[in-house]
């Protein structure tokens, strides 16, 4: 019996403005827009193959070697169900494409970058799923339309589906139709910024970022404040920044951004720790490099973990690494310990 097959990758994104908090849990619709970087960086991406057949008994899923349960997801139901009420929509207009959508499908998935440590696995997880199994059905989606797919997998997966700089913007309809990424910029846009990823722990995080925002929404009022005075403002001067190439400004915003994600969750009942000894380190390490250059030449970042993310420019790319080997007293410990993932600076 014929199997067909068909592969994809997706890269890991980092946000510039944080996404943290939802209006739809199932759905995965935010309570505010956000922005990323996608990274070009082969060494964080999810690599996944998608196969079809007839012989097939059942759907399922391998990721990173091991089966997973994919009865029990229902965001992996959901995004397979989309997609094949997509490829049935061919199959209808087409009775010569083979009929796909009412085959089971296995998918399997690999990534090199620590699973649930704050590095957007799930996000690179989903895209790529999404992505592999558009490909296997031939669906001719645009990235836009297969984001509105991918965040229902994983929220911040919808802007893992295009490179450069992207908006996911939140939308305002119950459905969900309007909540999809946008490419704000690619890379080619501004090639001459880079990131550099320190990873403090590559353990898994205590609170996932799925129950550590329903915290936040029901118990934070600085979330409040957040979502309705700043982010709508900030997400308009962050993408402006970054169409007129202004990092100063850039980096502003984003540190602004982190620091105000990470206040939330403290500001949240119980309060929520993402951020370590390590990290405050390298955030004091970055303060004192800007300082020292007299302007703003390096932007830390975090997410929902202690591992740090710096953008820069390229022409900066000495002065930053250079101080943060010897200013992060552990930074040498984490690019050993994982060589390609530990310190990485390829935007
Ligand atoms: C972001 N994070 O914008 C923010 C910043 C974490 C901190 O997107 O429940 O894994 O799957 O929609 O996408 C993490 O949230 O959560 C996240 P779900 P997701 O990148």
């Amino acid at each position: 019996m014929p199997v067909f097959v068909a592969s994809a990758k997706a890269p890991v994104n980092i946000a510039t403005l944080k996404y943290w908090g939802k209006r739809d849990t199932k759905l995965n619709l935010p309570t505010n827009s956000s922005i990323s970087v996608t990274l070009s960086t082969d060494d964080l991406a999810a690599y996944t193959t998608a196969t079809a057949s007839p012989a097939y008994k059942d759907d399922s899923l391998v990721l990173n070697g091991i089966p997973e349960p994919i009865e029990q997801s229902a965001r992996l139901s959901a995004c397979l169900r989309e997609l094949r009420a997509l490829r049935a929509a061919l199959e209808q207009a087409d009775s010569s494409l083979p009929p796909l959508s009412s085959y089971h499908v296995h998918v399997f998935s690999k990534n090199n970058f620590p699973t649930a440590a704050g590095l957007a696995s799930s996000a690179a997880g989903f895209a790529a799923l999404v992505r592999a199994v558009a490909n296997l059905f031939e669906l001719p989606q645009s990235p836009e339309e297969l984001s509105r797919i991918a965040r229902q997998g994983s929220g911040s997966a919808c802007r893992s589906l295009m490179g450069g700089f992207v908006g996911w913007e939140m939308g305002s309809k119950d459905d969900g139709s309007d909540s999809l990424a946008v490419q704000i910029a690619p890379k080619s846009h501004w090639p001459t910024i880079k990131a550099a990823i320190l990873v403090i722990s590559a353990q898994k995080k205590d609170i996932s970022s799925t129950s550590g925002m329903q915290t936040t929404v029901k118990t934070s009022s600085l979330f409040q404040h957040r979502i309705q005075n700043v982010v709508p403002r900030r997400y308009e001067e962050m993408k402006n920044a970054i169409l007129n190439h202004d990092f100063e400004l850039f980096a502003t915003l984003t540190m602004a951004d982190s620091n105000q994600f990470h206040a939330v969750c403290l500001d949240s009942m119980p309060p929520i720790f993402y951020m370590n000894d390590a990290s405050r380190q390298a955030i004091r390490a970055v303060e004192e490099l800007n300082r020292a250059a007299g302007k703003t030449i390096a932007a830390y970042t975090f997410d929902a973990g202690p591992n740090c993310v710096i953008y820069y420019q390229q022409e900066d790319e000495q002065a930053v690494l250079g101080l943060l080997r010897t200013a992060v007293p552990d930074a040498d410990k984490w690019t050993s310990t994982n060589a390609s993932a530990s310190l990485l600076h390829g935007y």
